[in-house]
């Protein structure tokens, strides 16, 4: 077996993180690395005034870490102007907050072909290259246009956007053409891989074959879904565990014998988290016997707070929670508790099992792996529904949850509703076809499906 090379923005050595600002890539990488080894390379997750030196190598266990730090510049036109200010909002249908500068462009690009002029020297000949999310699209680019041949791998860790989205960034094509010097594209979903495959025929010309071969700016490529899974097994674990902890405890005993509804998300207007306030606040107006019987535990830890619209967020939020608890709560009771800070993963896991409703109701999420880890901590002879959004990856998977629009406050508002009262017979059997693929289609069938694919792939030019 070849030596793995993954390549990724962030990079997180540290055996477990507390602070839940490290998001979902992190951890799907992390368990990835940790079942096969090898190179795990990208930002140190320092900023300095000066420019970077050569990565900072080490081993922990089975996977070399090779850690290269940013410096201020880089970071504000990279990581915060084009991956943060543009790719982001765009991937995520949100063009009204979408930035695009030509500064932030170059500073995208530059860190691109520096992170590729530090990553070479380290690379042997039978290495295979994997490189992870958008920040990096250009990667593969770099790396060959200094010579590399290896094979190389990219997956997509949020939506590809529809075609007519797509087409408001000003540099789609030079992103896409970025994109086909990989060997294999990845995608969360089908929906995602289907509409890479509209830009590439009608937008780049090129040829699409059923079993997922393109053929596109002079390169044949193989493109496929690969949707994410958890470290399943290790989930359910922490929360059976979880269930005699001091904070399983404490919560229990304060919540009095109600029922107990949870969101888990970083803090992002990609999550639905406003929408998911106002669904919670119709929920309490239309069902007054719900008052005083029902709490919404929601936490969200602060993620990219050097963005203005991070800070936006966060203040609607503050102001619709406030607003739902003013109207509703009573000196005994509060519909929610809006917690801003993170927990641990054992913490988290042991909070999902307690919870009657887990409610991921993003506007748009390439996958979203807090709904596959409330499916897992749950508890299997009294499980917990799942309400699950319609535009969340997962929903292509997780088909035994309440499927909901995000927009339609009142039809999450009665999703929830239908959660709380089912018979446990109904929650039973959904959870437990959910649980089921959830442990067949872990995160490392993931890693070893995308490995294998890309260890197959046929590689020529296209004539
Ligand atoms: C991106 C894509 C895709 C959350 N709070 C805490 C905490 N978390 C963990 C969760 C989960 C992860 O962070 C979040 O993953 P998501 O998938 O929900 O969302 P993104 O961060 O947006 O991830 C997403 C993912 O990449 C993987 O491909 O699914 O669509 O946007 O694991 O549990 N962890 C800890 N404390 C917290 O308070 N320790």
């Amino acid at each position: 077996m070849s030596r793995l090379i993954i390549v990724s923005n962030r990079v997180t050595p540290a055996k477990s993180s507390k602070s839940g600002g490290e998001g979902g890539l992190a951890v799907a990488v992390k368990a990835a690395m940790q079942e096969r080894g090898g190179v795990w390379f990208g930002w140190s997750g320092r900023v300095f005034d000066h420019e970077p030196g050569p990565p900072d190598i080490f081993d922990v266990g089975r996977v070399t870490y090779a850690l290269v730090d940013l410096s201020q510049r880089d970071h504000d036109e990279y990581y915060n102007g084009y991956a943060n200010s543009t790719l982001w909002p765009l991937f995520h249908y949100r063009l009204d907050l979408t930035e695009f500068t030509r500064r932030n462009l170059a500073g995208y690009q530059r860190v691109n072909h520096l992170f590729a002029s530090k990553l070479a020297p380290l690379l042997q000949p039978e290495d295979q290259v994997w490189v992870h999310d958008y920040h990096l699209i250009p990667m593969a680019e770099q790396l060959r246009a200094i010579g590399c041949q290896l094979r190389m791998g990219f997956f997509l860790h949020i939506p590809w956007p529809a075609l007519e989205i797509l087409l408001a960034l000003p540099n789609h094509r030079s992103i896409v053409r970025a994109l086909c010097a990989y060997d294999l594209i990845g995608f969360q979903t089908t929906r995602d891989l289907r509409a890479f495959w509209e830009y590439i025929e009608l937008e780049a010309g090129g040829d699409v074959h059923d079993d997922g071969t393109i053929n596109a700016y002079g390169r044949v490529l193989r493109t496929a879904a690969f949707p994410i899974g958890i470290d399943t097994d290790t989930v359910a674990a922490y929360a059976a565990e979880a269930e005699t902890s001091r904070q399983n405890r404490r919560l229990t005993e304060s919540l009095q014998g109600r029922k107990m509804v949870i969101g888990v998300d970083r803090l992002d207007y990609s999550k639905g988290l406003v929408a998911r306030m106002e669904a919670v606040d119709h929920l309490f107006k239309t069902n007054p016997d719900l008052r005083g019987r029902v709490t919404t535990l929601q936490i969200a830890p602060p993620s990219r707070a050097d963005v203005p619209e991070y800070i936006e967020i966060r203040q609607q939020l503050e102001t619709i929670v406030g607003h739902v608890n003013g109207a509703y709560a009573e000196f005994d009771w509060m519909p929610i508790r809006y917690l801003n800070k993170g927990f641990t993963r054992r913490t988290l896991a042991g909070f999902y099992r307690l919870s009657h409703v887990g409610l991921v109701t993003p506007l748009r999420d390439g996958m979203n792996l807090v709904a596959k880890e409330y499916v897992a901590a749950q508890k299997p002879e009294d499980p917990g529904v799942l309400v699950l959004s319609r535009f969340a990856g997962a929903a292509e998977e997780l088909t035994g949850a309440l499927i909901v629009n995000p927009y339609d406050v009142e039809n999450v508002a009665d999703a929830m509703r239908g959660a709380l009262i089912m018979p446990l017979a109904e929650r039973h059997e959904r959870w437990q076809a959910m649980f089921e693929w959830l442990q067949r289609y872990d995160v490392a069938a993931w890693q070893r499906s995308f490995t294998a694919a890309l260890e197959t792939v046929p590689i020529k030019s296209a004539a």
